[in-house]
């Protein structure tokens, strides 16, 4: 299927630093602040957040991309200069919240990721549950050059992604990943060619719509749950989720569906 993406009506369509278009369950959220290379200010943070929490009824997924030619070139530096140590705080605190609110939404998150995803801009991409890269994409942490810390998340996200170590050297030394630095170490899952991210992570967008919503929900919500568990809590979240996922009526007919012969076999697609 061809997606026909069209801009959305609304509220979300009131957010002036962000492109938001759909088709059915896919929806695709657009940084548009390509002058400051999708630099996120206070504005840009919370229209993130608004994004998130409203997503259309029908969004089964959602993609997240960066007008111009970079995905994002983090905080926006011109607004912290001011701020004291309180504001600092209350300020990481709301890319927090922004950021759960994009993690732990209620749709799978594939990011596409180009030029420069550095600084908040990786932290952002980390809040993805896929990523996406073309070959013109790096990846940074120059907060240590700037004076800073990470505070949008990213000694949770970006150190579970890449490790400690990796992500120690990145803030230390401000050495910066190549696109296939930043796919050996992880930071991508996918790495296609200039100018193909959006379309390579549209046609996952559809075949993760495709998946039953509940098995989506699970995979996106309880897995990073259980793996931070002591291992005997996490093996008995483990059987309560799954089985109320197999519980679904969903479940049901896509195994009945596969018994008698209607699906499709593992590497194979979809119906034969
Ligand atoms: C910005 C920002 C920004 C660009 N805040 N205004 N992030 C950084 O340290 C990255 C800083 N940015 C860069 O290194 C480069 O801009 C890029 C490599 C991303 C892109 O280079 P280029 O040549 O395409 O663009 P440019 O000419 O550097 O920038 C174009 C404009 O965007 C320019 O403004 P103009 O008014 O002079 O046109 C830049 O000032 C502006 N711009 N990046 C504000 N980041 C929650 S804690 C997170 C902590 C961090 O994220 S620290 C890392 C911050």
């Amino acid at each position: 299927m061809t997606l026909s993406l069209r801009p959305v009506e609304g509220l979300l369509a009131q957010l002036p630093l962000l492109q938001v278009e759909a088709d059915g369950p896919v929806v695709h959220i657009r940084l548009n602040r390509p002058d400051k290379r999708n630099a996120v200010s206070d504005a840009l943070v919370r229209q993130l957040q608004t994004a998130f929490v409203n997503l259309p009824q029908e969004a089964r997924v959602a993609v997240l991309s960066g007008a111009g030619r970079h995905f994002c070139a983090g905080l926006d530096l011109s607004e912290v200069t001011e701020q004291d140590v309180t504001q600092g705080i209350h300020h990481s605190r709301l890319w927090h919240a922004a950021f759960d609110q994009i993690q732990f939404g209620p749709v799978p998150v594939i990011a596409v990721l180009h030029g420069a995803v550095v600084g908040g801009g990786l932290e952002l991409a980390a809040t993805a549950h896929l990523r996406v890269a073309e070959r013109s994409a790096f990846y940074g942490l120059p907060e240590g050059q700037r004076g800073i810390f990470v505070g949008g998340g990213g000694s949770v996200r970006i150190a579970r992604l890449v490790g400690v170590p990796r992500m120690t050297d990145l803030m230390l030394t401000g050495r910066v990943f190549d696109a296939d630095e930043g796919q050996a170490a992880g930071l991508s899952n996918y790495l296609v060619d200039d100018g193909q991210g959006l379309a390579h992570a549209l046609s996952l967008a559809e075949k993760v719509a495709s998946n039953a919503p509940l098995s989506n929900y699970a995979i996106t919500q309880a897995l990073p749950r259980i793996v931070e568990m002591a291992p005997s809590e996490g093996l008995f979240v483990e059987a309560l989720m799954s089985a109320i996922a197999q519980g679904d009526e969903a479940a049901k007919q896509r195994v009945r569906d596969f018994l008698e012969k209607r699906a499709g076999k593992v590497g194979k697609g979809g119906k034969e």
